[in-house]
């Protein structure tokens, strides 16, 4: 699961990327911290697993991660080749969600690329580009599935038409996402990789000092933030990098003492991580076993078992019998395997079950 971190330049992007690597280097158990240096790969924290891996006496606890993706070079006028150009378009295309961090914090001594502070207007700055991008994209793809399209094949002909329904979309300012994906072409989406088609989250980057603006201590982000996220259907937060930044360079103890003195309730990368899958839309489940390791796997909404067991390895997709899948907090109120399996509550399931959030699955297969 790979997020990209996008915004115009001095947004605070890096300060963010920063503050979830140390996060992610810090995680203990963690085998690859470092993958390349604009990718974090954090952990994303979950107490069900806790709970789950105290009752069965698992060990070591692996979390579920997201890499994140700093990405540079986003400018206004990056369609037309300013800043690093349409670099930047390869490494945001992979990504499969986006946080959109925008400057809304009001020091004078961070210069801004437009000169004002005006989170809305950065926004859009930010969005036409991604606009233009994908029609530049959507009108060359448009040419290939034409041709692709005359011998009167339905799923060219069906991709054909919304391609010309997208690039429409488009020049009218509406993104990708709003242009349903054709039953006839369900692979429609993915030969063209629309950038607005992707889930976003727009990060207000706030001062510090705007504590408790929101529930609970929370940071909050500008209302005309809030208000354009609730239009597109998607989500807002509030973070101050800077502050993230520096906190993440303290021990646990001081950063939770300062957060205590800002009156800011919650990390703020907790914030973002746990916004972030939920803009994935993903479900977990997990895998433990005494003395073993207790794990999270994420999977989509809908996943049936025997493709839930192919997370944890191909050959055990393959060789898949039956899976043994308990909710977390029934294993938990019932203090262990043996005890569910006495009660039956440990319930056999076959290949096309469908995973729940929050699963304890054990699978049968023959290797
Ligand atoms: N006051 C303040 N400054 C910030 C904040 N976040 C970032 N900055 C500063 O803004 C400048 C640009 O930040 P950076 O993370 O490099 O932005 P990027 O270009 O989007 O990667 C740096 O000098 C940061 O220290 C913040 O929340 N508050
Ligand atoms: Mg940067």
């Amino acid at each position: 699961m790979k997020v990209g971190i996008v915004g115009l330049p001095n947004a605070g992007k890096s300060s963010l990327f920063n503050a979830l690597t140390r996060a992610g280097a810090e995680a203990a158990n963690y085998p690859f911290t470092t993958v390349e240096p604009n990718v974090a790969v954090v952990p994303v924290p979950d107490e069900r697993l806790d709970a789950v891996v105290e009752t069965v006496g698992a060990t070591p606890t692996v979390y579920e991660t997201i890499e994140f993706h700093d990405i540079a070079g986003l400018v206004r006028g990056a369609h037309k080749g300013e800043g690093l150009g349409n670099q930047f378009l390869a490494n945001i295309r992979e990504t499969d969600a986006l946080v959109h961090v925008v400057r809304a914090h009001g020091d004078e001594q961070v210069v801004h690329p437009e000169g004002r502070v005006d989170p809305l207007a950065d926004i859009e700055t930010i969005e036409t580009e991604l606009l233009y991008a994908d029609l530049e994209q959507a009108e060359r793809r448009l040419d290939k599935v034409a041709k692709e399209a005359k011998a009167g094949e339905r799923e060219k002909v069906a991709e054909k038409e919304w391609v010309q329904a997208l690039i429409a979309a488009l020049r009218e300012g509406r993104p990708a996402r709003t242009v349903p994906v054709p039953e006839d072409a369900p692979d429609a989406l993915r030969n063209l990789h629309p950038l607005t088609a992707k889930p976003v989250l727009y990060l207000a980057n706030v001062d510090e000092d705007a504590a408790g603006t929101g529930p609970d201590g929370a940071l909050a982000p500008p209302p005309e933030v809030v208000a354009h996220a609730e239009a597109l259907g998607a989500r807002a937060a509030a973070v101050s990098a800077r502050l993230e930044s520096e906190l993440s360079e303290l021990d646990d103890e001081d950063a939770a003492a300062m957060r205590a003195d800002l009156g800011i309730a919650e990390s703020g990368l907790t914030t973002v991580v746990r916004e972030a899958w939920a803009l994935l839309g993903l479900i977990a489940f997990f895998t433990a076993g005494e003395g073993k390791e207790g794990r999270a796997w994420a999977i989509p909404e809908g996943t049936a078992a025997r493709r839930a067991a192919g997370r944890i390895h191909t050959d055990i997709e393959k060789g898949f019998v039956a899976a043994e899948v308990i909710g977390w907090r029934e294993l938990v109120d019932l203090g262990g395997y043996a005890a569910a399996r006495d009660q039956g509550r440990l319930r056999v399931e076959g290949r096309d079950y469908v995973m729940r959030d929050g699963d304890v699955m054990t699978v049968r297969f023959t290797p």
